[in-house]
């Protein structure tokens, strides 16, 4: 036994075993092991009356602590895929009369009463056990609540924090009919992941409680003093504790444990279109049609239960849905997803049914019949996925799919979904038995984890089928993040809908799903245009994009609102586009490491205590901050930016943190600000922002690298790129920032300096290794300094250009500036603006009396545009200059 921690405990252990509350600090383990516990296998054995608690050390920075009644059995995990090494190196002994076991990054304590104490290696205490286990109707441990954060917990309403709730754990179809989808503080949803990240003075932790069983964690709701979590009917608890000290160690520590996505296919973080009920191919095609002619990017089009005969899952509904169509969509470079819903028809005749029944692949109730309930089809069977034949019967059907051309699946109604209207309750009963790979069980145990079984299934059938999976799925438990993505289900087409939304994704995130999204413009549909504009922008920068509608509402494409939305929606989606290899490489991270896309700010910035409950805002990857607006009529939003310079990134205007800057919010904005030290690789280049020297790896398609290392010099910065495979042509590198006088670039076959822009543009010959140094003047003129916008505005032919046309924006107190005729309805000016803010503008031709006006003489309504480079080009169609 070694005392890892004895350097550091003489100061802190003054506590006694027999208060009610064990003192913070460091745990120590250089005592004799006290007679109640003992060593076996690695593992840490405490048996006090008929309980017993074992806390098995794992490699590295993780604690398996299990809880159980003398004699419960052990049941397999659904999360854990293949458990860990024990960690060897741990020592064990006594601290103050309790059983302890140290590893470096953490200890735990276990008292006479089989209470848990755990600690960091800085003394934090992690949990700390109130009451002893208890076994009754539910398992329950009761801990004195900790003065920290909690993030995670999965799919849940509410802010970032997620104390002063208590929270269920059981998958829910949670529709409420009037609102067309779920109430903005609903619990439980869809997802089951009781996985949670603390927080305490910037450093974390986590514990992660492996139980599928209903399961109520109350953070502090019943009373403030006290965390309790209550498993019903379980006889045991088996949680994980996780060190940090960074939050992403600790998803890095958890998704070791339950698994990372594999990379997904470059065109699942494309833009997808989905609706429920376009009625056949026919109008399938037009709409991935009028993406093309819209201009407006997309990669994928969904099919939810509409195109299926009768709701049976597995057919189309030939010939108003073809599998031809999914051949012409392919040609203009749309995949095509189709939905899976597990409830399947009771039709006898038919081979899905048949098989089924003939396989043994349907859940029976206890009487051993087959257990019908009722779904979309009416009359239902459900697999029982908990069987590797049943999930092998499932895959030889998603295959059939992909034999169609299908590029990937969706998975619905998973928790799974029954409707009361049949006679049962909303999912199938607790009492059912199942398979459980060979434990039986039954759907009180199963419930959780069906969702996260059927997606396995379909995962590894699509997998077996060569592709590179994509699975959208609704209900999950832990570990759902290595089959498939999740969107958020039903949200509700209002404005506390989509404000819910981000802290909503950001937790998920957090919870180890880092591919999230949720329903563009709300599920319940009629969004506003001014709710969908919002809408899209939060979803063009989420990790998955859809935009999805109910049946019985108006198709929820970017056309289908204003002129204004179209566009906007191609600016937004096209800025997604650019980020592709941003966005891609940080789905490579994800599945190497476990990290979100989008993520909270205080996972990068655990130190700035302004940020810990900040949900309205996110880090996309390390590098990009956004601010998107999430409230109706607003014409602004508070941003607070960390400590550091910003750079919003259209305009390159720069900000000092910590401050709260007002930004400003039409229609089009979407503030986006970089961090000092970003390095973005996007379709046409790659920018850098040089700070303290920081790294960024770039993978493209075909999982080739890029290890990009960029660093600020006193005179300037410098770039290593060091390449596995050179790309075929030349790379295009802007540094931002750059105010001063360039006077070279080292490694560049040219450059260019725009001052307009604060950038450096090099172009550099292609390389497997390129040493780029950047030789400038790095003093920062003014942090916003004007910024000169040509505008160039088309009139009517007849205008006379006698008068010149003037322009007059709110920048400038709405004084009218003239342009210049360069042709005969052609006119261009340049007009100096604020750098990084948004302005009104119109077009006259020198007085009020000659501002544009529309067809029925009413004044144009105001043009507006931000500070930033660029040309303005506009159109004039009328003047009106003689109404009354
Ligand atoms: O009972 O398939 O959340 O996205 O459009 C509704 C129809 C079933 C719920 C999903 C939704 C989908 C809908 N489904």
């Amino acid at each position: 036994m070694r005392a890892i921690l004895a350097t550091t405990v003489g100061l802190f252990a003054i506590g006694c075993g027999s208060s009610d509350r064990m003192p913070d600090g460091p745990t120590r383990c250089d005592g004799a092991l006290p007679a109640f516990a003992s060593v076996s296998d690695g593992a840490l054995i405490a048996r006090c009356g008929a309980i017993e608690v074992t806390a098995r050390p794992l490699v590295d920075g993780m604690i398996e602590l299990r809880y159980a009644e003398a004699g419960a059995p052990r049941r397999r995990s659904f999360a854990v895929l293949a458990p860990l090494p024990t960690d060897t190196a741990a020592s064990f002994g006594s601290d103050a009369g309790a059983a302890s076991v140290c590893t470096p990054a953490l200890a735990l304590r276990i008292d006479e009463l089989c209470r848990v104490r755990a600690t960091l290696a800085n003394g934090t205490v992690v949990l700390d056990d109130a009451q002893p286990f208890a076994v009754g109707d539910r398992a329950t441990l009761v801990r004195h609540a900790r003065p920290d954060r909690v993030y995670g917990l999965g799919e849940r309403t509410g802010g970032l924090d997620k104390r002063g709730r208590a929270w269920t754990f059981w998958n829910t179809d949670a529709y409420n009919p009037e609102l067309g989808g779920w109430v903005p503080d609903q619990d439980p949803l869809y997802q089951a992941i009781p996985f949670e990240v603390r927080l305490a003075g910037g450093v974390a932790h986590g514990v992660f409680t492996d139980e599928t069983r209903r399961m109520v964690i109350d953070l502090g709701a019943a009373d403030p003093a006290l965390d309790t979590i209550a498993a019903d009917g379980a006889r045991a608890l088996t949680q994980y504790v996780i060190a940090g000290p960074r939050m992403a160690d600790v998803v890095e520590r958890y998704t070791r444990l339950t698994g990372r996505p594999a990379l997904p296919p470059r065109w699942a973080l494309g833009f997808h279109q989905s609706r429920w009920g376009y009625p056949d191919s026919t109008v399938v095609e037009a709409v991935a049609a009028r993406f093309r002619s819209e201009q407006i990017p997309a990669d994928a089009i969904w099919l939810d239960i509409q195109h299926q005969r009768g709701y049976r899952t597995f057919t189309f509904d030939e010939p108003a849905f073809s599998t031809a169509m999914i051949a012409r969509l392919a040609a203009t470079g749309f995949r095509t997803i189709a939905i899976a819903d597990p409830g399947i028809k009771v039709d006898p005749g038919w081979d899905v049914y048949d098989g089924g029944l003939a396989g043994d692949h349907f859940l029976h109730r206890p009487d051993g019949s087959v257990y019908q309930g009722t779904a979309w089809p009416g009359a239902s069977v459900f697999p029982d996925f908990s069987r590797p034949e049943t999930r092998a019967w499932w895959g030889d059907h998603v295959r059939s799919l992909v034999d169609r051309g299908v590029a990937g699946i969706w998975l619905d109604v998973n928790e799974p979904t029954t409707f009361p209207e049949g006679g049962g309750g909303n999912t199938v009963p607790d009492d059912l038995p199942a398979y459980g790979d060979g434990e039986p069980t039954k759907l009180a145990v199963l419930h959780n984890a069906y969702g996260l079984l059927e997606a396995q299934a379909t995962f590894e059938a699509l997998a077996a089928a060569g592709q590179q999976p994509f699975v959208l799925s609704r209900a999950g438990y832990a570990g759902i993040q290595r089959y498939a993505a999740v969107w958020t289900g039903d949200t509700p087409s209002t404005w506390d809908g989509l404000a819910q939304t981000l802290p909503m994704l950001l937790g998920l995130g957090v919870s180890g799903v880092p591919i999230v999204g949720s329903d563009i413009g709300g599920y319940s549909g009629h969004a506003t245009p001014e709710l969908y504009a919002r809408w899209l922008a939060l979803g063009s920068l989420s990790a998955f994009s859809r935009a999805h509608v109910t049946a019985d509402a108006p198709g929820q494409e970017p056309w289908m609102f204003t002129p204004e939305v179209t566009e906007l929606a191609r600016a937004r989606l096209g800025d997604r586009y650019r980020l592709l290899p941003y966005l891609y490489s940080l789905a490579d991270e994800a599945a190497r490491t476990g990290a979100p896309l989008l993520r909270p700010l205080v996972w990068e910035l655990p130190d700035d205590p302004a940020v810990e409950n900040l949900g309205d805002e996110a880090m996309l990857g390390p590098s990009l901050l956004v601010a998107p607006i999430v409230t109706e009529g607003a014409t602004g939003r508070e941003v607070y930016l960390p400590a550091g310079r910003w750079t919003e990134l259209h305009s390159g205007a720069i900000y000092d943190g910590p401050a709260t800057i007002h930004a400003g919010a039409p229609l089009a904005a979407l503030p986006v600000f970089a961090r000092a030290g970003a390095i973005i690789p996007t379709t046409d280049g790659i920018d850098v922002y040089p700070a303290a020297p920081s790294t960024f790896t770039l993978v493209d398609d075909d999982g080739a690298r890029t290890t990009l290392e960029l660093a600020a010099e006193a005179d300037g910065a410098r770039l290593a790129i060091t390449r596995e495979r050179p790309a075929t042509g030349p790379l295009v590198i802007r540094v931002h920032g750059v105010d001063g006088d360039v006077t070279a670039v080292d490694g560049a076959t040219s450059f260019t300096h725009d001052r307009d822009a604060r950038t450096i543009v090099a172009t550099v010959a292609d390389a497997p290794v390129i040493a780029l140094r950047f030789h400038y003047d790095v003093a920062v003129g003014e942090l916003r300094p004007a910024v000169a916008v040509t505008f160039e505005v088309r009139v009517p032919a007849d205008t006379p250009m006698t008068q010149p046309i003037h322009v007059a924006t709110s920048a400038s107190s709405w004084t009218h500036a003239p342009l210049s005729w360069v042709a005969p309805g052609v006119a261009r000016g340049t007009v100096v603006l604020p750098r990084g803010e948004w302005f009104d503008y119109k077009f006259t031709r020198g007085d009020w009396d000659t501002v544009e006006k529309l067809a029925g003489c009413a004044e144009a309504g105001n043009r507006y545009r931000f500070g930033a480079p660029g040309a303005q080009i506009d159109t004039v169609a009328t003047w009106r200059d003689r109404c009354p």
